[in-house]
């Protein structure tokens, strides 16, 4: 078999079928990368959400019986939404970050994977592939990094020369011998801009994170929100693009080349209001397409009371006391509590005192003794 001209036949192929940017790098292990998942283990740096077992994530032979190479791909998408919403004065908005706009991206880079796959053993019936999105064990950045794909910015993204940071990534892994590409040089240079524009100082250093800083992280957990990064949230429902909008190399960059990355605005950047009420059903008919669903309604309706404190929302008190009153949910009524206190006023004040009498949960009552505080001030 002759690989290069295999390789050249994937390459071709992949234009064909909705890849925009394709890779190929050996299956050795990832040392680098190793010393910085321990590092960032230490530092209590990581999100929760990586794949425990940094052995897995580093040596591709613990995933597939004798490996040779790995592909990476490189799917372009939106920056900017192709029609608006149309709001009423004083209406208030949330907003799901570019990489949750249209389909869940996953489905999209698998189903493309899975055409590769099946052309590649169509030329070489017995060669092994295996395929991940995000979940699998490899690090998607590493693997892109090392196979040419961009560079690993300031930023912590992959950045690539076409289509700026604005890509979802993905690989397979091959038992097939490709000849590997060459990893591209930094070009991040003097620039600083990502690591200025962050809101919570997530990015420690040039190319280091705390996930546990990163409002994209914080608005995917399940609990409360540390009461220091509420405010800095604003109004992002899911996910935060800061560190990538206030990159040059993104500027200009908006690529639609998929009709299912497309977003609808309706969806993406909807009403907060009408949020606090969502049925279950209600919500997976809504937004379950989107990548930024995957942790459920509870991060999305608890995020939107913080984006309604942060507008101060006079509009919103009522729908937020009843949430307060009566939801089942300790998150949502304290975060609902704390609301009210941040937006303040007669009423507010009065509701939070009733609650008081009635919750006997520990952490709303702190909650509801924090918004009490904040309208005393
Ligand atoms: C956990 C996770 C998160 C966490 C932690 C993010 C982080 N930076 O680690 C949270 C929830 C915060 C997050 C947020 C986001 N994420 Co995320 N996330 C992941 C996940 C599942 C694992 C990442 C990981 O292992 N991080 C640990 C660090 C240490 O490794 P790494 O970033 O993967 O790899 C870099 C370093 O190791 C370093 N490195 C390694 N070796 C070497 C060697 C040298 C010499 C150097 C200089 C550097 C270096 O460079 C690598 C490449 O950049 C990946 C999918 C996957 N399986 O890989 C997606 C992934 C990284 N996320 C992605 C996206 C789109 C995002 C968001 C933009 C979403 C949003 N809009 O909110 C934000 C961006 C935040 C940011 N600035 O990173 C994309 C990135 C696409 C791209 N162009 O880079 C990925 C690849 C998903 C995908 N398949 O497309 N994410
Ligand atoms: S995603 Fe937002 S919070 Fe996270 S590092 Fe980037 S700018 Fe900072
Ligand atoms: S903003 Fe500047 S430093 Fe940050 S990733 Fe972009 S080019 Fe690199």
């Amino acid at each position: 078999m002759n690989y290069d001209q295999l390789k050249q036949e994937i390459i071709e192929y992949s234009k064909t079928i909705g890849i925009d940017k394709i890779g190929f790098t050996t299956a050795s292990t990832f040392d680098e990368l190793k010393n910085r998942l321990i590092r960032q283990q230490e530092l209590g740096y990581q999100s929760g959400f990586e794949e425990p077992d940094i052995e897995k994530r580093v040596n591709p032979a613990l995933l597939m019986d004798q490996p040779r190479s790995i592909i990476a791909i490189a799917l372009a998408y939106p920056s900017k939404m192709n029609g608006r919403v149309t709001s009423k004065k004083g209406e208030r908005r949330g907003l799901f970050s570019r990489a949750s706009w249209g389909l869940d991206y996953h489905i999209i880079l698998r189903e493309r994977l899975k055409k590769l796959e099946e052309f590649i053993l169509e030329k070489v019936p017995d060669a092994k592939c295996k395929s991940m999105v995000d979940t699998g064990e490899l690090s998607d950045r590493a693997v892109a990094e090392r196979a040419g794909i961009g560079w690993s910015g300031k930023n912590c993204a992959i950045i690539t020369p076409e289509f700026g940071s604005y890509v979802y990534l993905g690989e397979m892994i091959t038992n097939l011998p490709f000849a590997p590409d060459e990893p591209m040089e930094d070009r991040c240079g003097d620039c600083n801009k990502c690591i200025d524009a962050c809101p919570t100082g997530a990015l420690v250093q040039g190319g280091q994170i705390n996930a546990q800083r990163c409002i994209a992280f914080l608005t995917q957990t399940k609990d409360f929100i540390p009461e220091e990064y509420r405010e800095k949230i604003g109004n992002r429902l899911y996910g935060c693009d800061s560190c990538q909008t206030s990159c040059p190399e993104n500027k200009g960059k908006d690529y639609h080349f998929h009709d299912e990355m497309e977003a609808e605005p309706e969806v993406v950047k909807p009403l907060l209001k009408p949020i606090l009420q969502l049925s279950n059903r209600q919500f997976r008919e809504g937004f379950g397409q989107l990548s930024g669903s995957w942790r459920g309604k509870n991060p999305i309706q608890r995020n939107a009371i913080i984006a309604l404190a942060h507008f101060k929302d006079e509009t919103a008190i009522d729908d937020l006391v009843q949430v307060m009153k009566e939801d089942a949910r300790p998150v949502l009524r304290g975060t609902a509590a704390w609301a009210l206190g941040k937006i303040g006023g007669e009423q507010a004040e009065q509701e939070l005192l009733g609650a008081k009498e009635q919750e006997t949960d520990i952490n709303v009552l702190s909650e509801i003794e924090k918004g009490l505080q904040m309208i005393k001030r």
